[in-house]
Parts: structure tokens; sequence; C-alpha cells
């Protein structure tokens, strides 16, 4: 069985059924998760906007003349654009993402509308090294750019663990630009993962679709329903798909048992304040030089250097 298939089924077969969020972005997903950008109760996205529109300037002059823009998981690459405007001649943008037809058509619209920056797109798993493409313009620095608030979908050594990469893929002098999601009364949380348009649904449970077309898996769509709760302790929230029923699925060559209300965890999604980011900053090797945030702190953009 290949390796992918194999962390699948193990991931399926445990007492706590999860599956990696990685699996939400195939073409429809990203596109889910764009809509999900735009919903009303979804808070993240336009907050950030907001923080990003009063500090990017502060940011150009922090990153300086000539940097390479390495973004890790820069799906339509809408944040990106205000860098690229802001940025003093940037060498090159190597925007990197696993959802490969949606990556390449966010940039075939990037190099349009930015003809003077070297954009060369890295389809790649983050969680794994990868290769950093050769630009032609020697840059210099190295500025990872992390916004959405991604990292929160890691559980927290996992988290630490990504910025070890990114602090090895940033170099020497190098920094990272990464946006985070802060603690906040949990009903306005709860309400960003269960918008009343139904999309946070439909993108969950595209992730079966997903597994059906990539895995020669057969989840009945209909027979699992989104869920996703706030946990006030873990200070996260927790999203599930729920069996209807006592069901049989198969994986691959695998079979996996469903007793009626047992769920798949997808995503979890941290919210953090901001000492304890902070915290994980530091934990993976970068200081903190500067961290803006919204009036209401909802939302912090961090900008971290190398120690
Ligand atoms: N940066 C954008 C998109 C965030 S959605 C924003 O701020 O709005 C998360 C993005 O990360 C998606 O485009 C998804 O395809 C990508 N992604 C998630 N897990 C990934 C992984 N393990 N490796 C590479 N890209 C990943
Ligand atoms: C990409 N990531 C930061 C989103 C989040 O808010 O955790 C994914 C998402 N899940 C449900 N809605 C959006």
């Amino acid at each position: 069985m290949p390796d992918e298939i194999k962390t699948l089924v193990a991931g399926l077969s445990a007492p706590e059924k999860s599956i990696s969020p990685k699996y939400f972005y195939d073409e429809a997903g990203s596109k889910l998760f764009e809509d999900i950008t735009r919903l009303p109760e979804y808070y993240l996205t336009n907050t950030e906007l907001g923080i990003m529109e009063a500090c990017v300037e502060e940011i150009a002059e922090l990153a300086g003349e000539r940097a390479s823009l390495i973004e890790f998981g820069s799906g339509s690459s809408m944040k990106t654009r205000m860098m690229l405007r802001h940025l003093r001649s940037p060498a090159v943008y190597v925007p990197v993402d696993i959802s490969e037809e949606h990556l390449l058509e966010s940039q075939r619209n990037i190099k349009v509308d930015f003809p003077d920056v070297e954009v060369i797109p890295v389809v790649a798993d983050f969680t794994h090294s990868f290769d950093l493409p050769s630009p032609t313009t020697m840059p210099l620095r190295n500025v990872v750019y992390f916004p959405g608030s991604t990292i929160g979908n890691f559980e927290k050594e996992d988290a630490i663990d990504l910025l070890r990469v990114m602090y090895q893929e940033a170099g020497p002098d190098g920094a990272l630009v990464i946006g985070v999601d802060l603690q906040k009364d949990p009903a306005v949380i709860h309400a960003a993962y269960n918008d009343s348009a139904g999309i946070t649904a439909r993108f969950n449970l595209n992730m079966l679709r997903h597994l059906n077309r990539e895995f020669s898996a057969n989840f009945n769509l209909d027979s699992f329903a989104h869920r996703a709760t706030y946990d006030s302790d873990s200070g996260r929230i927790v999203m599930e798909l729920v069996s209807a029923e006592k069901q049989v699925v198969r994986i691959g060559d695998a079979r996996i048992q469903f007793d009626a209300g047992e769920t798949i965890t997808t995503e979890y999604s941290h919210k953090y304040t901001l000492d304890d980011f902070e915290a994980m900053a530091v934990a993976g090797g970068f200081s903190v030089a500067k961290v803006w945030t919204d009036s209401k702190q909802w939302f912090g953009v961090y900008y971290c250097i190398r120690d």
C-alpha cells in the first residue's frame, strides 16, 4: 500500500478517527475556502487584511530591498498582493501550496498583475522538506510569509516543528511574517465555523469527495454531517464529520467500521493569546521584532526574526 493511503488508513483505524486537514484542499476545496473567506461570520480574513493595510509599509521597511517572499499555503494569494505592492523590488515570489490546480491558476493572475516580479510556484506539502527554487536575482533576505492563521491547524508540537522548517527556509538574517488568530468571545469563534449559509459544512464534507476520487474510497456524503465545536479548555475549534449511522466504508483495500454518532476529526483551529504565540515562535528559533493587532485584538500579525 502506498505510504499516503497507509497514513490515511492508520488515522481512520485509530480509536479516535482523524484525517489530516490537508485533504480539504483539492480544486473544489480551495474554491470553497475562498467562499469561506467572504462569509460575514468568518472574521479572520477581513480582520487580517485590515491589520495588513495598516502595517504593510512598516513590514516592507523591515524586509528591505530585494527580499524574496516565500509563502506557505498561498491559496489564492489574496493577501500577498498587498505585500507585493509594498515590498522594495522583491527578488522573487515563491508560493508553496499542496492544491496544484488552484495554485497554478492563482499564480497566472499574479504574473499578469505583477509583471516585474519573478514568480516561481512550488507544489509541495510544506510539512515535509522541499527544495526552494533558485531565482534569477539573488535575494538580500528571505521573508517567509504564512498568513491566515494556518499555523493554528497544527497541534502545538507540530506547529513548532513547522516554525523550525520556516526558520531553515528563512536562512541567516531571514524573517517570518505570520498571521495568528487570537482568543476572543467563544460565540464569535463558534459562528465562524458554523456559518448560516452552510459553506463550512460543504468544505468539511468535500474532504470525503476528495478521498473518494484520489484514494478509491466510497464515503457516502449523505451519511456524514459537519460539526464544529469550540473547546475552551484547549482554546481551539474541533471540526468533525459525524457518521449518521452504523456503516462500513472502503478506502484502498481497507474497510473502516463506523458506529452511529462516531466522528472523524478533520481539523483543529487553535486560537492563541499574544504571549502563547510568542512563546511558540521562540521555541521555533525566532524572536518577535513586532506584532500588530486590530482594535479588538482579534488577530495578530507578527514580524519574527532569526535569533
Ligand atoms: N494563505 C491563504 C490560504 C489559507 S487556506 C489565506 O490566508 O487566506 C490554507 C492553504 O494552505 C490552502 O491553500 C491549502 O491548500 C494550503 N495547505 C494546507 N496544508 C498544506 C500542506 N500540508 N502543504 C502545503 N499547502 C498546504
Ligand atoms: C486555513 N485555516 C486557517 C482555516 C481555519 O480557520 O482554521 C480553515 C477553515 N476551516 C474551517 N473554516 C476555515
